[in-house]
């Protein structure tokens, strides 16, 4: 059983919450995930995204106290193929996840390595007709992550953005996004053909056992400066408590196989 609701607290060790809080399921997340062992299944086929690249599709931006999240302005973005069960799925809202410094803050990990900063894409099956109905659903969502890798040079692409997230820098402020969001800098920079695939969890409270795990093995480029920015978000409406980190501790594995799309 799955409690929700329920505050949590990314700043103290172990599970990063109050005990009973998430799933106790053996198919939680984040996982770390490793390469060499995973299987290699060539039939995922390529993804069909829809409307991604339309500015106008993306709402506001906002501070929830525990990430920066972007919700979309309608239900028209679409997902389909790469091997997901039950599409088309309708994109929600993106978010990310991040640590203290550069050498910590994704959710997952790939063969131990950690990356400074993960965006997750969360889609709810269209048949099942919104996020909440998805979210107790086995395979009710597909969420998409991307990493980023620190880069000596400012991505520009991602300047805009960042400028965006200053402006909503204490927990509960929101602003419109006059500028393209993040999607330019990932898709021109990452081969979606080129992923790992697993059945998981949310990462956050209830932690429901409900997603199918997309995670691309291509990554963003983002400078140590920009990183910063990103870091200058808070957990509370005064401004005076960093989030710090918002990531969840790797799950176990336990008996479930990662596929990968490629050899
Ligand atoms: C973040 O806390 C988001 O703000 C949540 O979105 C999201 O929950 C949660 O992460 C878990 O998502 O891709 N990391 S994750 O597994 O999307 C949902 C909210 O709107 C249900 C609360
Ligand atoms: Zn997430």
């Amino acid at each position: 059983t799955q409690a929700k609701g329920a505050s949590y607290n990314y700043d103290s060790n172990g599970d990063d919450w109050t005990s009973g809080v998430c799933s106790t399921g053996t198919k939680q997340s984040p996982i770390n995930i490793v390469l060499s062992s995973a299987s290699v299944d060539t039939s995922l086929g390529e993804f069909v995204l829809t409307n991604y690249d339309d500015d106008s599709k993306y709402g506001k931006i906002k501070n929830n106290g525990h990430t920066i999240q972007v919700d979309m302005a309608d239900d028209t973005v679409t997902l389909n193929g790469g091997g997901l069960d039950g599409g088309p799925f309708i994109l929600a809202q993106f978010h990310f996840h991040w640590g203290t410094s550069d050498s910590t803050g994704s959710e997952h990990t790939v063969d131990g390595n950690r990356s400074p900063l993960e965006i997750h894409f969360v889609h709810y099956k269209q048949s099942l007709g919104d996020l909440g109905t998805a979210a107790g659903t086995a395979d009710g969502l597909a969420v998409l992550g991307f990493f980023f890798e620190v880069y000596p040079s400012d991505n520009a692409n991602l300047d805009p953005f960042l400028d965006a997230i200053s402006s909503v820098a204490n927990k509960d402020q929101n602003a419109t996004l006059s500028s393209p969001p993040v999607i330019d800098a990932i898709f021109q920079n990452v081969n979606t053909s080129l992923f790992v695939r697993y059945s998981g969890g949310l990462t956050t409270p209830g932690c429901n056992e409900v997603v199918q795990w997309t995670v691309f093995t291509e990554k963003i480029r983002i400078s140590s400066t920009q990183l910063a920015k990103i870091r200058l978000s808070y957990q509370d409406t005064s401004g005076t408590t960093a989030i710090g980190k918002n990531y969840r501790s790797t799950q176990s594995i336990n008996s479930r196989t990662v596929k990968i799309s490629y050899d």
